[in-house]
């Protein structure tokens, strides 16, 4: 074996039944609820994440608000929404699992310590036993949620156990079954502090490592790069290595552009919902007032503009009024407050200051650094609000992932829907939950708990079911090594050609390689610089861009540990960005206005392009297949 400078790796091989790879809201969901099947079926169980659990994937943060919690309202009801936002073309099978599962993980979090803001009189009242929520929405909910993912982690490794949890393993590969292409059996990952690299074999496992951030150029420059909305630390791991595997994805098109408060990314969900502010233009104007009639034309958004906008209908208004030159936009914080202020004592008034302010310490903290730096008090000055870069995920208001397997229990669903075990992708042996479920967005962190839950007691179904079958990994362990350590075997080689160790001809470096994929999704793949648009010819140049771009890509460099984090989070990022560029291609209409235009087709089609739009990639050819797939609705208007 080639000798990578720091000596070779030491090799862990370990083999397990199950694998939770993630260690975010959808694993802990997941290592919560295993054992209470697992238990005395004797299944070993591990769970491998990039980061430390306590404040790993999303939420490391915190939040401000649980924003699926469906309490009296009706979990058919909850589809309704979903469907609305995500512009008609859901899974409703899945969504309605979610809603009708997922209070007893917001019940559980509440038991494990997080505080849960209650209307007066109900204070001392679990929401168990029939506590009544402070809702900020129809769907959300306030928490006091600095810790919340401490919470929820701890809640994981108390009942998975500390022996069984694997941290700071990067997970790099899924390996499919010698035997059998159609089925996973191993993964590939490597220590970001040791240099060790781990071979995992099992049964079955659960891909869950959150959503894609960093494919697009980022609106943060320079010492504000790094700043982004969703977890910079989440690279399309999921998406990737799902694809590679053979898995079909569904609904990559999507992506969520977010309108946060500006530089600092501040969630402007509280704001609107809770203090109830109103946005405006640079002129002082209520524009939703004045040219909320635009999504009203149905020639263009056909019937989806006539009742609660969804969210990308939301932008399309805000983007619109930049684009004609009548930004900044701005929130009217003080209005909103003062208004509150009308019927409150001086006590009540501090507090609600402090809310404010609390809403983005507890979730946000970059946020109270920009107002903080720029004398914003939100009482007495408005804030600017931008929509952001584009970020794919499937738990929030997006629904890009993989196409899974149903519940089998619900009426109207297609039986090709359900192909034995909830959540299991099209890959034999591979689950997957929170953002990696596609066509089911709007689960947020409760859902996606919720929906780890529930794929945990399908793949220990699965494990029994599998109980004598032994996993044979496709690829050689020397295989491996030579793959995921070629970033450090290229530094090596040619280190000393040049004087300046990030200046070569024979390699380039992953921030350079990530400057690249971003630059050029943002130009020809609809990011900000050309306001979200994009057309035939443009995703023609970015599809040859992309391929180019992969071909360099296999000489990026690795100089330490942290860089060769760096390439593969990069690896991930260009399949995942592939993907989403090749789904843009194939649906000719623009469904999500606000989030992307096809320019070309800049128009909502329901006649053609009301449907699922499906893809598979080829490992070995490296094409992509892409197909219609019919939406199916299950409840009814
Ligand atoms: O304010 C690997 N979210 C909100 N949800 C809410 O319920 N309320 C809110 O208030 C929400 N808002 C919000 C939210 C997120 C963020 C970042 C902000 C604000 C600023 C959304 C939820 O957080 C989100 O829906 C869930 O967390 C999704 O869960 P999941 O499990 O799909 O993803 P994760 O939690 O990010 O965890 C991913 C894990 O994977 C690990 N990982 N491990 C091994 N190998 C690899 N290759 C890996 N790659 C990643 C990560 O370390 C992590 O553990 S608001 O905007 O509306
Ligand atoms: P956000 O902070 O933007 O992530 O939103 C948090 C929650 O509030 C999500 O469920 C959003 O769908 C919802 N939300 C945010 N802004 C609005 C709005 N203007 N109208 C209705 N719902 C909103």
């Amino acid at each position: 074996m080639a000798d990578y400078g720091f000596g070779n790796p030491e090799i862990v091989e370990e083999e397990v039944d199950i694998l939770l790879i993630g260690g975010g809201m959808a694993c802990c969901g997941a290592a919560f609820e295993i054992m209470r099947w697992a238990e005395g079926t004797g299944l070993k169980i591990k769970l491998v994440d990039k980061a430390a659990m306590d404040r790993s994937g999303a939420v490391a943060q915190g939040l401000s608000a649980i924003n699926t919690y469906v309490g009296d309202n009706d979990p058919s009801d909850y589809v309704r929404y979903v469907r609305n936002d995500l512009m008609g073309i859901i899974r409703e099978d899945l969504v309605f699992d979610v809603g009708r599962h997922v209070d007893d993980s917001v019940h559980n979090f509440e038991q494990w310590g997080l505080p849960i803001w209650k209307q007066p009189g109900d204070e001392d009242k679990t929401l168990r036993e029939g506590g009544k929520p402070v809702r900020s929405g129809k769907w959300q909910i306030m928490i006091n949620g600095e810790s919340y993912k401490w919470i929820v982690a701890e809640a994981a490794k108390k009942a998975l156990g500390i022996e069984n949890i694997q941290e700071r393993v990067f997970i790099v590969r899924m390996i499919n079954d010698k035997n059998d292409p159609t089925r996973v059996a191993g993964a590939a990952g490597f220590s970001v502090r040791e240099h060790k690299l781990y071979i995992y074999k099992f049964k079955a496992c659960l891909l869950a490592a959150g959503g894609a951030v960093n494919v697009f150029r980022p609106r943060s420059i320079g010492e504000g790069v790094g700043r982004a909305w969703y977890p910079v630390w989440n690279a399309g791991s999921t998406y990737a290595m799902a694809a590679e595997s053979g898995a079909e994805m569904t609904m990559m098109e999507n992506r969520f552009v977010p309108a946060r408060f500006k530089d600092g990314y501040g969630p402007v969900g509280a704001w609107f919902l809770l203090f109830k502010a109103q946005v405006m233009n640079g002129a002082g104007e209520d524009y939703n007032k004045i040219n909320g009639h635009l999504i009203k034309d149905e020639k263009r958004f056909g019937k989806y503009g006539q009742g609660i906008p969804g969210t990308c209908l939301r932008n399309h208004i805000m983007l619109n009024e930049m684009k004609e030159g009548r930004g900044p936009i701005m929130m009217d914080t003080p209005t909103a407050m003062a208004k509150l202020a009308e019927k409150m004592t001086p006590k009540e008034v501090k507090h609600l200051e402090a809310e404010a302010w609390e809403d983005f310490l507890d979730m946000t903290i970059s946020q109270c650094g920009i107002w903080a730096g720029e004398n914003i008090e939100p009482d007495k000055t408005p804030s600017e609000i931008m929509p952001t870069e584009p970020y794919l995920l499937g738990s929030h208001s997006g629904c890009a992932g993989i196409w899974v397997s149903g519940p089998t229990d619900l009426p109207g669903v297609p039986k090709e829907w359900s192909w034995g075990y909830n959540r299991m992708t099209t890959v034999k042996g591979l689950f997957t939950a929170g953002d990696g479920v596609g066509a089911s967005g709007h689960k947020f962190s409760s859902g996606s708990h919720a929906e780890g839950r529930i794929a945990a007691k399908a793949m220990v179904k699965f494990a029994l079911d599998n109980k004598d079958w032994k996993p044979e990994l496709a690829r050689s362990v020397a295989e491996l090594v030579e793959e995921i350590y070629r970033p450090v075997k290229t530094f090596l080689e040619h280190k000393d050609y040049t004087t300046a160790i990030d200046i070569n001809p024979h390699y380039i470096t992953p921030k350079m390689l990530q400057f690249r994929l971003q630059k050029l999704m943002d130009e020809y793949c609809a990011g900000v610089s050309t306001w979200y648009q994009t057309n035939a010819k443009m995703l023609e140049m970015c599809e040859k861009k992309l391929e180019m771009l992969k071909e360099d890509s296999l000489k990026m460099r690795a100089k330490d540990l942290h860089e060769l984090l760096r390439a593969w989070e990069n690896y991930h990022r260009i399949i995942t960005a592939e993907c989403h560029m090749k789904h843009i291609q194939f649906r000719e209409e623009t469904r999500y206005p606000g989030f992307y235009y096809r320019t070309d087709y800049n128009f909502i089609d329901d006649e053609n392009w009301k449907c699922f739009v499906n893809s598979r990639y080829d490992r070995d050819s490296k094409k992509w297949e892409l197909k219609k797939v019919p939406y199916v609705q299950m409840i009814k208007d």
